[in-house]
C-alpha cells in the first residue's frame, strides 16, 4: 500500500527556516528525500504490517551517507555538521521511525563511540565498513532490570587468568538480531563502566529476537546474551570510562531524534491537510470547519517551534555549546509534538485514518517507542527539572 499523498510531500517551512540552512544542508535533504520516495515509501507500509525488517535497505543507507554522516571522512563518514545529520534523520523518519532507528543506532550509538573512545586500530577496522552498510552494529546499554537507570547495570567484563570475560544480558536492542558487532557497556573489576566491541560468532554470544511488537515493526529488536564471552583486549574501548561515555552517545542520538520525529510529524500533517481539502461532509470540505482548522493550525505551530528548537541547538552543538540538558529538551519536546500530531491528524481522517492506506497509525505506534527509548519522556522532564533547580530527582 502506498499513501496517495506521499509523492506530493514537500515538508513544511512556515517561518522560512530554509533561509537559515546552508546550500549543502538543503541539497542533502533533497537527495535523501528523493531516495526515500523511490526506495522506502513504496515498501514501508507492507514491511511494518508484516513485521519485516527491510534489510535490503541497509546497503543503500550506506550509499546515501545516512550512517555516521557526522563522523570525519577519513573514517568513512561525511564529516557534516549536527544540523545536516539531523536533517538526514528527519527525512528518514518521515518514512518510518524504524528506518531512522536503524540509522541512528549505526551512526550515533555504534560509530560514534568507536570514533570517540576507540583506538586508531579499532576506528580503521570498524568505521569504514559500518559507514558503507557492509554490516550493522547495535548498542547494548539497557538490561532486563535496568532501563532508565543504566548505572545499576549487572553485566560484567572481568579479568581472569590473563583474559577478559563478558557475562550478563542486554534487552530491547535495536538491530541486534542482524548485527555484525555490538558496542556493549559493562562493569569492570573495579565496578567502573567500560565499553567493548563484541563480534558475532564469538563463543557464548547470542542475539535472540524480541517478537510481538506493535511499534517499530519495520525495525528489528532483540536481546544480547553473554555467557562467558572471551573479549580480546584489543576490543575494549580504551578511552571509555564511566557512565558518561554511553550517555554522550545518547546525546548524539537524542539530537537526531529531535529532528527525526518532526519528519514523522510533517508526514502526518501533510496527509491531514490534503485529505481535509478533499473530504466533503455537510456539503463542505472538512478543512473548512473551524475545529479542523484549529487542529491544523496548532500542528503547524508546534512543528515550527520544534524546528527552531532543533536548529538552534544544532547550531550550538557545532560551536560546542549544546548541553546534554538542551538536547534532552529537543528530544522530549519534539517527540511529544510528533505523537500529538499523529493522533490529531489521524482524527482528521476519521475511519480512514486507522487503515494502512495512510501513515498515521503506523507513525503513532512507532512514536510510542520513540517517546520511551533514549530516555523516557518523564526521565527527560526530570533532566530539565534538575537543570533548572540544581536538585537531582534521581537519587
Ligand atoms: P549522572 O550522575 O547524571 O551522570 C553521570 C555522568 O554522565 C554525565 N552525563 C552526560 N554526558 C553526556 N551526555 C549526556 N546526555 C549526559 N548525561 C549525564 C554527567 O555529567 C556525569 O558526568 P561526571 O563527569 O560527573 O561523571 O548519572 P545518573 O546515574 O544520575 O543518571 C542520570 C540519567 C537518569 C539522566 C541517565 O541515567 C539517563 O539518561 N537515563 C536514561 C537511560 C537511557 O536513555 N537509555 C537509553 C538506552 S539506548 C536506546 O534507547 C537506544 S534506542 C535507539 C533507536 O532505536 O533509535
Ligand atoms: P523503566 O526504566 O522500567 O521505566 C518504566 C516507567 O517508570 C517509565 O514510565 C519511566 O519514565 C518511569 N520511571 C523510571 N524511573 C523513574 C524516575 N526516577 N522518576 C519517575 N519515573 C520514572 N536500549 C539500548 O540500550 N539499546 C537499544 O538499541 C535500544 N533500543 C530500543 C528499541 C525499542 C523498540 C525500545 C522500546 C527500547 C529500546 N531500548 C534500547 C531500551 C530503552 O532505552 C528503554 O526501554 C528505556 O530507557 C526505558 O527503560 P525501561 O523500558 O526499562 O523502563
Amino acid at each position: 500500500m502506498i499513501n496517495r499523498y506521499a509523492q506530493s510531500y514537500r515538508g513544511f517551512d512556515y517561518v522560512l527556516l530554509d533561509e537559515l540552512l546552508t546550500d549543502e544542508q538543503k541539497a542533502v535533504r533533497d537527495s535523501v528525500r528523493a531516495w526515500v520516495n523511490k526506495s522506502v515509501i513504496p515498501i514501508i507500509e507492507d514491511a511494518a504490517e508484516n513485521c519485516a525488517f527491510p534489510e535490503h535497505l541497509v546497503k543503500e543507507l550506506g550509499e546515501i551517507g545516512a550512517f555516521g554522516p557526522q563522523i570525519p571522512q577519513e573514517y568513512g563518514g561525511l564529516g557534516v555538521d549536527y544540523n545536516t545529520y539531523g536533517i538526514i534523520m528527519q527525512e528518514l523518519e518521515r518514512a518510518d521511525s524504524g528506518l531512522r532507528s536503524t540509522a541512528s543506532v549505526q551512526g550515533s550509538l555504534v560509530m560514534f563511540p568507536i570514533w570517540k573512545y576507540g583506538s586508531e586500530e579499532q576506528k580503521m577496522k570498524y568505521l569504514p565498513a559500518l559507514a558503507k552498510g557492509e554490516y550493522l552494529g547495535c548498542f547494548g546499554l539497557t538490561e532486563p532490570n535496568h532501563g532508565s537507570n543504566p548505572q545499576g547495570m549487572e553485566t560484567t567484563l572481568k579479568y581472569k587468568d590473563g583474559k577478559y570475560y563478558l557475562n550478563g544480558a542486554k534487552m530491547w536492542i535495536t538491530n541486534s538480531p542482524k548485527a555484525g558487532i555490538a558496542v556493549v557497556w559493562a562493569k569492570n573489576d573495579q565496578g567502573e563502566i567500560v565499553g567493548c566491541v563484541v563480534e558475532r560468532g564469538m563463543k557464548g554470544f547470542s542475539t535472540p529476537e524480541i517478537h510481538g511488537k506493535w511499534s517499530l515493526r519495520a525495525s528489528i529488536t532483540g536481546e544480547l546474551i553473554f555467557d562467558d564471552v572471551e573479549i580480546p583486549e584489543e576490543n575494549i574501548l580504551p578511552k571509555a570510562k564511566g557512565l558518561k561515555a554511553p550517555l554522550s552517545c545518547l546525546s548524539s542520538a537524542r539530537f537526531g531524534i529531535g529532528w527525526g520525529s518532526l519528519g514523522a510529524a510533517m508526514d502526518c500533517l501533510h496527509v491531514a491537510v490534503e485529505y481535509s481539502k478533499e473530504r466533503i461532509q455537510f456539503g463542505k470540505p472538512i478543512g473548512q470547519f473551524q475545529l479542523t482548522q484549529k487542529k491544523l493550525a496548532e500542528m503547524i505551530t508546534e512543528v515550527t517551534k520544534g524546528q527552531l528548537l532543533a536548529w538552534r541547538v544544532g547550531c550550538l552543538a557545532a560551536e560546542g555549546k549544546a548541553s546534554p540538558a538542551m538536547i534532552s529538551m529537543v528530544k522530549r519536546n519534539n517527540v511529544e509534538t510528533a505523537l500529538t500530531i499523529a493522533r490529531d491528524s489521524r482524527q482528521i481522517l476519521g475511519g480512514m485514518g486507522i487503515t494502512g492506506e495512510f501513515p498515521m497509525m503506523r507513525h503513532m505506534m512507532n512514536l510510542e517507542s520513540v517517546i520511551t527509548y533514549e530516555g523516557t519522556h518523564d526521565i527527560h522532564l526530570l533532566i530539565t527539572g534538575m537543570d533548572l533547580t540544581g536538585l537531582n530527582a534521581f537519587g
